[in-house]
């Protein structure tokens, strides 16, 4: 997985040197732009969450097993497994992700449970 979001993130060819900075003063107009050059000491993780399905009583089995299919790559043992724990237990993690796709997850098994009006609640918590 890639993440290209956090400007920190440690350059495995060391310091960026830019065309503009190499030239004090260079560049169109003399514009600075907002290039990162510090190093970090201790490469930061990009953080991770669980995406954690909860349990009701009355969404139906089927639909959340559907959902583990669909959202989350499971196979159909995988999915029944997991569904049979969340059942059971109150809740279970459906997979582990960096945080926006764990967001987006999340909004995606809501939107889609609405829309088949079922109850059934997804959440996040961070590893
Ligand atoms: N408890 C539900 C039922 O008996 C099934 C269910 C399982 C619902 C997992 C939500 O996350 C869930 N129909």
């Amino acid at each position: 997985m890639t993440h290209f979001s956090d400007q920190t993130h440690p350059n495995p060819a060391g310091p960026v040197a830019g065309p503009d900075e190499e030239r004090p003063g260079g560049g169109d107009g003399g514009g600075q732009v907002g290039v990162a050059t510090r190093t970090r000491t201790t490469p930061k993780k990009p953080e991770r969450y669980k995406v954690l399905m909860l349990n009701d009583d009355y969404t139906p089995m089927e639909f959340v097993v559907l959902v583990l299919k669909r959202y989350f790559r499971m196979d159909l043992d995988q999915a029944t497994r997991v569904m049979l724990h969340v059942h059971q237990r109150g809740v279970g993690v459906c997979g582990i992700f960096p945080m926006e796709v764990a967001e987006t997850k999340v909004n995606q098994v809501m939107d889609f449970a609405k829309q088949n009006q079922h109850p059934l609640q997804c959440t996040l918590e961070k590893v």
